[in-house]
C-alpha cells in the first residue's frame, strides 16, 4: 500500500504542563472542534466513574481528576493528521512527559493564565530542550479570576525563553475575556458566548480601538499596545530571512506567506517561540491554537533526522525521516493488562508491515510483528502497515521494553536513548491475602516494566520486596493500578527516602583471599584503587592488569563482584555509586585460583575499601515551591530553615507570594499536614527531586535511627 498522506501533512505533537494547567481539557476541545468526538466532559466531572475523558480514562485518573500516563490520540483538521499525546503534569509522573518528548516532533506548551510559569512547566521545558523539541505557548485560563497575561508573558521570557513573542493578544481577562488580536493574521477573533458552539467575528486589527473598554487598567494597555507588538512581531520573524527584512526595513512592506515561513522557520529551530492564549473551557482560542500547530510546528523530519549511536550512546550518524529507507523505530511505552502487551513505537524511518521480523537492537534479539494497532486513548484499531513518522502499538512482543530500538535486521541501527529519572523514595510491599502471594511478583514485575522509574528490589537479608519510585503519590497508584489492571492486591509499607552512599577519598589497597580447607585450596589476590567521581557517572569498572598477571578468564569475577558488593554499602547499607574500581595488578596460582577465589576477593576488596575511605551517605534533595498567602511569609520560611533547607527565591504568583528552596526529601514527608494547619489550608506546594548531596557526618546516625 502506498503513502496515504504526505509528511507534510503530519504534525506529532505533545501537550505538556504543570498539573491543572489545563492540557486535558484542551485535548477534550481538539477532539470535539476536530470531529473527533461529540461530546465535550469536564475533568472535574468524571469523579463518579461514569463518564470519562477520553484521554484521563484510567479508574485512577478519573477518581483524582489528574493526568497519570501519557495517552495518545489522533484527529484531522484541515487535512493535516494530528498525532496528540496528552502528559500528565504531576511531578511523579515526569517518565510519562520525558518518553513522549523523546519521540514528538512538537510540543504545545499550556499555562495556567492566573499561576503563569509553574515548576514543572520549567522542568518539562527543560526536558524539551534537552531532545531539542520545536514548542509554542498557549497561555490557558484566561477567562479565570486574577488571570495576567503580563505576568504570563514575563515569567515565560524570563524562566523559559528570551526568544518568546506574543502572537496572540487576550481582548480582556477573567468574565471580560471575549477573545484575541491575532497579530500575524492582523486580526481579531471575538466571540459572543461561551458555548461549545459558538463562532466568532473576525475583525481588522484597524478597526479594534473605541471597541471594547475592560475594567482592568492592564488589559486595556494590551490592546492599545496592539500596533507595537505588532511591528515587534515582524521585526523578530522577519528577520530570519534577510531579503525580507531588508524589504522591510527599507519599504515597509513584507509577504504575508513569507511572514508565516519566517515564523515556521524560527519555531522549528527554536529562534522564535510563538505565545498565544485562550480558555479552552469557556471554548476560546483552541481552533486557533490548532491552526498554529499546522503552521508553526514541525511535520516529521523537518527539525532534523534522528541520531543513531554506538554502544556507548556517542553519536555515529542521522537517519532521515523517511520511507525509502531501512525501518527503523523506538519503543517508547509499554502498556500490560489483562488482554496482554501493548508496545508503543514512533516510527523514524522505513515501511513496517504486519508479519514482519524486526531486530531489537538494544538487546540483540529478533521480534516478529504479529499485530499493529493504531490507538486512539483506551481504544485500538488494527492496521496492515505502518511508516516513518507514525505512531502506533505493535502487539504482544516478548522481547522489547522501552528505550529500546526496532530496526531492519539487515541494517540494525541503535536510536538515542531517551533519559529515565531517578527514584527516590521506597516503600516495602506485601501480598494483601494468600491469594497474592504467588502473583505479586509478576505483577509487580510487570509494572515496573511499564515504567521505567519504577525500580524493584528484594532485600537479601530480610527478603523483603521493595518498590521505588519518584513520589508517594507515584506508588500509590502504582499498587492500585496493580489491584485494577492485573487483579492482584498489595499492602505499602511507610514511604521511605532512597538514601545512597559514597566513597569519601581515593583508596588503594591489596586484598588476598586465602583459604585451606582439606585437598584443594582457594587463591587469589588482587591489587585495586577505588576513587570517587563526580555525581551521576554510576560504577565504573576498568581492567589495567597487564601481563596476566591475572588471567583473563577471572576478571569478569572481580566485576561482577564490585558490582553486587556496591548494591549495600558500609556506612548504612545502602548503594554505593559515582566511583571507579580499578583493578590494577594481581596474584594467582595455577592450581588453587578459581572464578570463585577472585569474585570473594573482589567483594572483601570492595568492603575493606569502602569503610576505609570515610564513606558518605548521600540524601535526595528536593526542589520545593511553596505557594501561600503573604501573611504566611515568614511562618514558611522559618519552616524551611527549620528542616534543614535552603530558601533560594522569594516571588510573587498573581496576588500570592511564593517561596523556592531545596529541602531534604526526608524532612518533607507529611509537609502537607503541616502546611495545611500553618495556612489555615490556603497554601499548596509542589516538589521535585533535584540533586544528591551528603548528610552533614553528625546526623548519619539520626536518620538511620529514624529509618530503622
Ligand atoms: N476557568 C478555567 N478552568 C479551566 C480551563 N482549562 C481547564 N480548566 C480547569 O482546570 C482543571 C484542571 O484541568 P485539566 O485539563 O485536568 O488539567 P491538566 O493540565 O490536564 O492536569 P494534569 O493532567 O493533572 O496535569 C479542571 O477543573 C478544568 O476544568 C480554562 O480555560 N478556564
Ligand atoms: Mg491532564
Amino acid at each position: 500500500m502506498a503513502r496515504q498522506k504526505p509528511l507534510k501533512l503530519y504534525r506529532n505533537i505533545g501537550i505538556i504542563a504543570h498539573i491543572d494547567a489545563g492540557k486535558t481539557t484542551t485535548t477534550e476541545r481538539v477532539l470535539y472542534y476536530t470531529g473527533k468526538k461529540h461530546q465535550i466532559i469536564e475533568v472535574h466531572d468524571t469523579k463518579d466513574g461514569k463518564a470519562s475523558t477520553t484521554t484521563d480514562y484510567l479508574e485512577q485518573e478519573r477518581k483524582r481528576g489528574i493526568t497519570i500516563q501519557s495517552a495518545a490520540v489522533s484527529c484531522e483538521w484541515k487535512g493535516y493528521q494530528i498525532n496528540l499525546i496528552d502528559t500528565p503534569g504531576h511531578v511523579d509522573f515526569t517518565i510519562e512527559v520525558n518518553r513522549s518528548l523523546r519521540v514528538l516532533d512538537g510540543a504545545v506548551v499550556v499555562f495556567d493564565g492566573v499561576a503563569g510559569v509553574e515548576p514543572q512547566t520549567e522542568t518539562n521545558w527543560r526536558l524539551a530542550n534537552q531532545y531539542n523539541v520545536p514548542r509554542m505557548c498557549y497561555v490557558n485560563k484566561m477567562d479565570r479570576m486574577g488571570a495576567n497575561f503580563t505576568h504570563c508573558v514575563k515569567g515565560i521570557k524570563e524562566r523559559l525563553s528570551p526568544k518568546s513573542v506574543v502572537c496572540h493578544v487576550p481582548l480582556g481577562s477573567y468574565d471580560e475575556f471575549t477573545g484575541m488580536a491575532d497579530l500575524v493574521a492582523n486580526v481579531a477573533y471575538i466571540w459572543d458566548s461561551d458555548d461549545k458552539d459558538s463562532t466568532w467575528e473576525t475583525v481588522p486589527l484597524d478597526q479594534l480601538p473605541g471597541r471594547f473598554t475592560f475594567a482592568s487598567a492592564g488589559d486595556n494597555e494590551w490592546v492599545k499596545r496592539i500596533p507595537e507588538l505588532r511591528q515587534e512581531l515582524l521585526e523578530h520573524a522577519l528577520a530570519l530571512d534577510e531579503d525580507a527584512f531588508m524589504e522591510f526595513v527599507e519599504n515597509g512592506k513584507f509577504d504575508q506567506d513569507v511572514l508565516k515561513a519566517c515564523i515556521r522557520k524560527g519555531t522549528v529551530s527554536g529562534e522564535f517561540v510563538p505565545i498565544l492564549c485562550g480558555s479552552s473551557f469557556k471554548n476560546k482560542g483552541v481552533q486557533q491554537m490548532l491552526d498554529a500547530v499546522i503552521d508553526y510546528l514541525p511535520y516529521p523530519g523537518e527539525n532534523g533526522g534522528i541520531g543513531m549511536v554506538d554502544p556507548d550512546g556517542k553519536v555515529i550518524g542521522t537517519q532521515e525521516v523517511k520511507d525509502e529507507a531501512p525501518a527503523r523505530a523506538l519503543a517508547f511505552k509499554v502498556i500490560n493488562d489483562q488482554f496482554g502487551t501493548l508496545t508503543f513505537v514512533r516510527v523514524y524511518s522505513g515501511v513496517i508491515k504486519k508479519g514482519d521480523t524486526l531486530a531489537n537492537v538494544t538487546r540483540n534479539k529478533k521480534e516478529r510483528i504479529g499485530r499493529i494497532v493504531e490507538v486512539q486513548a483506551a481504544a485500538t484499531k488494527d492496521i496492515e502497515e505502518c511508516r516513518a513518522g507514525d505512531i502506533c502499538a505493535f502487539v504482544s512482543m516478548k522481547e522489547t521494553e522501552t528505550g529500546d530500538s526496532l530496526s531492519d535486521p539487515d541494517k540494525p541501527a541503535l536510536l538515542e536513548r531517551m533519559r529515565f529519572p531517578d527514584p527516590v523514595i521506597s516503600v516495602s510491599v506485601e501480598p494483601k491475602t494468600r491469594a497474592d502471594v504467588d502473583k505479586m511478583s509478576t505483577a509487580l514485575y510487570k509494572m515496573v516494566k511499564a515504567d521505567p522509574s519504577l525500580r524493584l528490589q528484594v532485600d537479601q537479608e530480610t527478603g523483603q520486596t521493595v518498590l521505588k519510585g519518584m513520589g508517594e503519590l507515584h506508588l500509590e497508584v502504582t499498587i492500585d493500578r496493580m489491584r485494577t489492571e492485573l487483579g492482584v492486591e498489595a499492602n505499602m509499607g511507610r514511604p521511605r527516602v532512597s538514601f545512597r552512599e559514597a566513597f569519601g577519598t581515593t583508596v588503594e589497597l591489596v586484598y588476598t583471599h586465602k583459604k585451606q580447607s582439606g585437598g584443594s585450596g582457594q587463591y587469589a589476590e588482587v591489587k585495586m584503587i577505588f576513587e570517587p567521581q563526580p555525581s551521576g557517572t554510576g560504577v565504573v569498572f576498568s581492567d589495567e592488569v597487564v601481563g596476566g598477571r591475572i588471567p583473563r578468564e577471572f576478571i569478569p569475577s572481580v566485576e561482577h563482584a564490585v558490582e553486587t558488593e556496591c548494591k549495600r554499602g558500609q556506612v548504612a547499607g545502602y548503594e554505593v555509586v559515582d566511583f571507579k574500581a580499578r583493578l590494577i595488578d594481581g596474584k594467582y596460582h595455577d592450581v588453587d585460583s578459581s572464578a570463585l577465589a577472585f569474585e570473594i576477593a573482589g567483594r572483601a576488596a570492595f568492603r575493606e575499601a569502602h569503610k576505609t575511605s570515610r564513606p558518605k551517605l548521600l540524601e535526595p534533595i528536593m526542589k520545593i515551591e511553596v505557594v501561600t498567602e503573604g501573611e504566611y511569609l515568614g511562618t514558611i520560611i522559618g519552616d524551611v530553615n527549620r528542616r534543614r533547607g535552603q530558601v533560594t527565591d522569594q516571588g510573587q504568583k498573581g496576588n500570592q507570594a511564593t517561596v523556592l528552596g531545596f529541602v531534604p526529601l526526608s524532612e518533607m514527608f507529611g509537609y502537607i499536614n503541616f502546611l495545611r494547619s500553618a495556612t489555615s489550608g490556603r497554601g499548596t506546594f509542589t516538589m521535585e527531586f533535584d540533586h544528591y548531596s551528603e548528610v552533614p557526618p553528625g546526623l548519619v546516625q539520626k536518620l538511620m535511627d529514624a529509618e530503622a
